[in-house]
């Protein structure tokens, strides 16, 4: 079950680029996912992993992604009545982990240059600031800056690609939070499973550490994009060669990326993959240890 988002949810979000959804998505649900995302995860060393796309292949996240009516609390922070689903991404950080993802902000590495774009990350287990919470700057998006991108991948290709986008690198804001409290409005919470945190694609947003000695950190963050997506095919962005066909440079999106969403109406749910593809999605998943 998703809970409603009521318009306290819609002005804050509209306000500050963030929302805190306490209980969007029922502990047991969260649960049943996290359970999954071990199970999915067992195979990799200890570290801090993306696994993009798992919705793809496992039924658990199909499920979620498609049928739970995330994507319909989606639309109703960006208040528009169709949304594609732009991609979903596991995030998981292992007990005792250092790498950080930098501060950044996601539309800086999306083939936009400007777009509705609702990422939703949802706490699959307990979460504090020392766990490697996500970190948000407040009010960021009103900026409508585009930062250099970061991926804390091994993929030299992906890396070299998103990275070397000539963008300004944002302040580290963490730092400068620890050297001068008070200076710089973070905005960080702990959270239960089922928690959610909505942002925009033009919102500051950085982890840290996870300094629990025994507890994974793991969230998971579907990203939502409005049909007002302007399509701009920069060279620092990664467009799946099909989509670049039939997608026009300045105009807004109108295909490519499926409906998730579509008030009152039907959408067609893609079917599951009978497993994981080889190699396809190893990329962006990494192992230090
Ligand atoms: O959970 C993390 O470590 C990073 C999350 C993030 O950057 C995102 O959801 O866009």
């Amino acid at each position: 079950m998703i809970a409603n988002i009521n318009d306290e949810d819609r002005s804050r979000f509209e306000r500050e680029g963030c929302v805190l959804l306490r209980g969007l998505v029922d502990r047991e649900q969260a649960g049943r996912l996290a359970a999954a995302a071990d199970r999915e995860l067992r195979p990799y060393p200890p570290g801090y992993h993306i696994v993009p796309s798992i919705h793809e292949w496992n039924p658990v996240f199909h499920h979620f992604v498609w049928r739970s009516g995330i994507a319909r609390a989606a639309s109703q922070l960006a208040g528009v009545d169709k949304l594609r689903l732009y991609g979903a991404d596991l995030f998981s950080k292992d007990p005792g982990e250092q790498e950080p993802i930098r501060w950044h902000n996601d539309i800086s590495y999306y083939p936009f240059s400007d777009a509705t774009l609702v990422s939703i990350w949802v706490a699959l287990r307990h979460v504090t600031r020392d766990m490697s919470a996500l970190c948000l700057i407040p009010a960021s998006h009103k900026w409508k800056r585009m930062f250099k991108p970061h991926i804390p991948s091994s993929a030299a290709s992906v890396k070299a690609i998103v990275e070397s986008a000539d963008f300004e690198v944002p302040p580290d804001f963490a730092d400068l939070d620890a050297r001068y409290p008070g200076a710089i409005n973070i905005r960080a919470w702990d959270m239960e499973p089922g928690d959610a945190i909505a942002f925009t694609g033009w919102t500051l947003h950085y982890t840290g550490a996870n300094l629990s000695k025994q507890d994974r950190r793991l969230g998971y963050s579907m990203r939502f994009l409005g049909d007002d997506a302007i399509y701009d095919p920069r060279p620092n962005t990664l467009t799946p060669a099909e989509y670049r066909a039939i997608l026009t440079p300045g105009q807004p999106i109108s295909g490519g990326w499926p409906v998730i969403w579509r008030e009152g109406g039907e959408v067609t749910v893609p079917e599951l993959m009978a497993a994981k593809p080889a190699n396809k999605y190893e990329a962006l998943a990494r192992g230090k240890k």
